[in-house]
């Protein structure tokens, strides 16, 4: 099968190019023109691999911190802008990535909007938070947290030491749909309603409210701390199996339905043992790649990516990666395969 063309783009002339300018005038188009670039046989994308390492990235953060507070810029972030997709404000076709500081002593005030976002803590002394809905999520290093949709949520750091995450959110799928939202809440930090750590013993402990019927499609707890991530990771490192793509690989859940915690992103986290070489594995869902532990490698399409802890890389739609692991490495991971999966567009494949 040719995989380059679906559709060969015919010949033109003096009178097809006639009737093309005719057609401009009109606001149409001949289809036969572009259908080749419209419908290919495999996924063709802007994005391409790139990575950012932790220790370049970090000063400019901290420069940052001392030239803009997160007052005034609502959220002191960088954005990780895919090279291929410069000023758009995307890591890949369909989600932003960012990272994100909050100073000693700093709140980024209370807002809310369609897009739903996700972090994932690198860096802190344990002492900031996120508040969501009421409930204030200590940010402690590897824990992941959400904003669903339509969430109020500030940030605040009442400890001694910068704290910085990453950020995912779905603002391209959210504004390809033109269907943003967002406002301010009445007061720069939301009322405390709840105390930490309730909706992770109401939710996530393996039980539900009786009779819980989930209100929306985003998990109803805000944590998924690294702490219990970890001892998961440790278990199975010993017990198995160790794929030999993904090493032991896991996702995220929202525990009310089983499903993704978002409706839009997937997140997943994977153990790699020391001298791990995976096979090559590709999907249709552009994948972003956070080092948590350990060093190694990972292939993407022609380009090699030597990553250690902090270090983030993106994989383009359907570009074969393999990872390799020097010593036992942890990888978090993001992307928009829960988007995918409900609109029936996912797919994936093991590469020979
Ligand atoms: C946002 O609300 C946050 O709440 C971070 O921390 C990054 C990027 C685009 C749009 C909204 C946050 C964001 C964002």
């Amino acid at each position: 099968m040719d995989t380059t063309t679906f559709y060969v783009r015919p010949g033109t002339s003096a009178e097809r190019k006639d009737l093309y300018r005719r057609l401009h005038e009109k606001n149409t188009a001949p289809l036969w023109e572009v259908l080749a670039k419209l419908v290919t046989p495999e996924p063709v994308s802007a994005c391409v691999p790139a990575m950012w390492r932790y220790d370049e990235i970090r000063p400019l953060l901290m420069d940052a911190g001392r030239l803009i507070t997160a007052k005034e810029a609502e959220r002191r972030v960088l954005v990780l802008e895919n090279p291929g997709l410069r000023g758009a404000s995307q890591i890949t076709q369909s989600l932003y990535a960012g990272v994100q500081l909050v100073m000693p002593g700093e709140v980024a005030p209370s807002h809310r909007h369609a897009a739903s976002a996700m972090r994932f803590v690198l860096e802190g002394d344990g002492a900031a938070y996120t508040a969501v809905d009421g409930e204030r999520t200590t940010m402690r290093p590897g824990d992941f947290v959400l904003t669903p949709f339509w969430t109020f949520h500030d940030h605040g750091n009442p400890g001694e030491a910068p704290v910085v995450w990453l950020d995912g959110l779905d603002v391209p799928i959210v504004n390809m749909f033109s269907a943003s939202f967002a406002d301010h809440h009445d007061e720069e930090m939301q009322p405390v309603t709840r105390s930490e750590g309730d909706a992770l013993a109401r939710y996530g402990g393996g039980l539900l409210p009786l009779e819980y019927t989930p209100p929306g499609m985003s998990a109803p707890m805000f944590s998924y701390p690294y702490s219990r991530t970890r001892g998961v990771l440790d278990t199975l490192s010993r017990n198995g199996p160790v794929d030999r793509r993904h090493g032991v690989k896991m996702q995220y859940v929202n525990p009310a339905t089983g499903g993704y915690p978002m409706p839009t992103i997937s997140a997943f986290i994977q153990w790699l043992p020391s001298g791990f070489t995976g096979e090559p594995y590709r999907s249709t869902d552009a994948t972003i790649y956070w080092a948590v532990e350990g060093h190694g490698r990972s292939q993407v399409g022609s380009l090699s990516f030597a990553w250690g802890p902090r270090d983030i890389f993106v994989v383009p739609s359907w570009l074969p990666v393999s990872h390799e692991a020097r010593q036992d490495a942890v990888l978090f991971s993001f992307s928009d395969r829960a988007a995918q999966k409900a609109l029936g567009l996912w797919r994936e494949d093991g590469v020979q």
